[in-house]
């Protein structure tokens, strides 16, 4: 759709105004730093800032780029989103999603070709290991990573962070083989089984 409103910048040529905005921010996971540039599947449409990061309890403090998350606590991000030349952005006619969720909730501020958007995160803490999230690391534990390698459908919502035990972001067959290892008792640099 094509109107001819003026936008912040000056610009009084056509602008387009933006019906759908993605967001892909990194949840924040325990230990994980506060993600500063989130992405968008409209970079050439509009402009995605991180206002501030804060956490979510008196005196409510804001986080620095070199802050870590705690598990069991609660953070809230604020984003603002801004029309670039030639586009436009209004709540009235732009949906906002955050990781594939719409959110219809959250908007803090709101003005000519801008959006400003929040949205709350409690960490939580998992079992390193513990990959269908029982509570036990147990063998099952390293088959449902082959499985999942595998490209097989698993009974539970799988979570990355429970399975990835070298830390090095990617599922692999090292992750289910140190699951197994630790059960044989044999020894490795990770804390399977602890708390992370
Ligand atoms: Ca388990
Ligand atoms: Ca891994």
């Amino acid at each position: 759709m094509r109107c001819c409103l003026k936008n912040d910048f000056g610009y009084t040529g056509p602008v387009e105004q933006v019906s759908a905005v993605n967001i892909h921010i990194d949840v924040p996971t325990a230990g994980a730093h506060p993600d500063f540039t989130p992405l968008t599947e409209e970079p050439d449409k509009v402009r995605v800032k991180v206002a501030y990061w804060y956490l979510s309890e008196e005196p409510y403090p804001h986080l620095s780029a070199s802050d870590t998350f705690e598990a069991g606590k609660t953070y809230t991000v604020r984003l603002e989103i801004e029309g670039n030349q030639g586009y436009s952005v209004d709540t009235k006619y732009t949906t906002v999603s955050i990781n594939g969720t719409v959110m219809t909730a959250g908007t803090y501020s709101y003005g000519n070709n801008f959006i400003g958007k929040q949205k709350s995160f409690t960490v939580t803490s998992v079992l390193l290991g513990d990959v269908d999230g029982d509570g036990e690391v147990e063998i099952r534990d390293a088959t449902w990573i082959q499985r999942k390698i595998a490209g097989m459908e698993l009974p539970f919502v799988f979570v990355d962070k429970r399975a990835d035990v070298d830390s090095n972001n990617e599922i692999t067959i090292m992750d289910a083989t140190l699951i197994q290892r630790r059960l044989a008792n044999l020894k490795t640099p990770y804390p399977i089984g602890e708390t992370v």
